[in-house]
């Protein structure tokens, strides 16, 4: 059973999970349109995971008994910069979506609400998971510099990036 601010900020979750969708899909198509189809597979796989992520809340607040509540989704800007500014872009998204996420976890244990408590916990992981990913591409998008054949090779190996389980 969950008590009605913890559903209201369960709600406010999908939405910023469904923005990150809507960010990464807007990332994909920008991708697309600067000659890099590795890129755009990438973040097409990165939107799916972040449905996944709000679906999961929404299944969440259905099992509890609470009421999902769908909220308008921000637009997402159209251009991004250089693929390494796009990554920094996307590794400064994920952390405040870290910091929202141990807000939620905050108020759970506030609340004295244990279950959603261990819920959160896969959210936490999977942050920890989200901002490696980020890391390691922009280490290796500074290695690239301004080399185009380098960069053509990391088009490559992002667009083998396998769809989540
Ligand atoms: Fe849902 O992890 Fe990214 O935003």
């Amino acid at each position: 059973m969950l008590n009605e601010r913890m559903e209201e900020a369960l709600n406010e979750q999908i939405n910023k999970e469904m923005y990150s969708s809507y960010l990464y899909l807007a990332m994909s198509a920008y991708s697309s349109s600067i000659g890099l189809p590795g890129f755009a597979h990438w973040f097409r796989v990165q939107v799916e995971e972040e449905n996944i992520h709000a679906m999961k809340l929404f299944d969440y607040i259905n099992n509890q008994g609470g009421r999902v509540k769908l909220k308008e989704i921000k637009e997402p800007p159209m251009e991004f910069g250089t693929p390494r500014s796009m990554f920094q872009q996307t590794l400064k998204h994920e952390q405040f979506v870290t910091r929202l996420i141990h807000e939620l976890v905050d108020l759970a244990r506030a609340e004295k609400d244990d279950n959603t408590v261990s819920f959160l916990q896969w959210y936490v992981d999977e942050q920890v998971e989200e901002e490696e990913n980020d890391n390691e591409i922009i280490a290796k998008l500074i290695d690239v510099d301004d080399n185009k054949d380098a960069l053509s090779e990391l088009d490559a190996k992002l667009a083998k990036r396998l769809p989540p389980k």
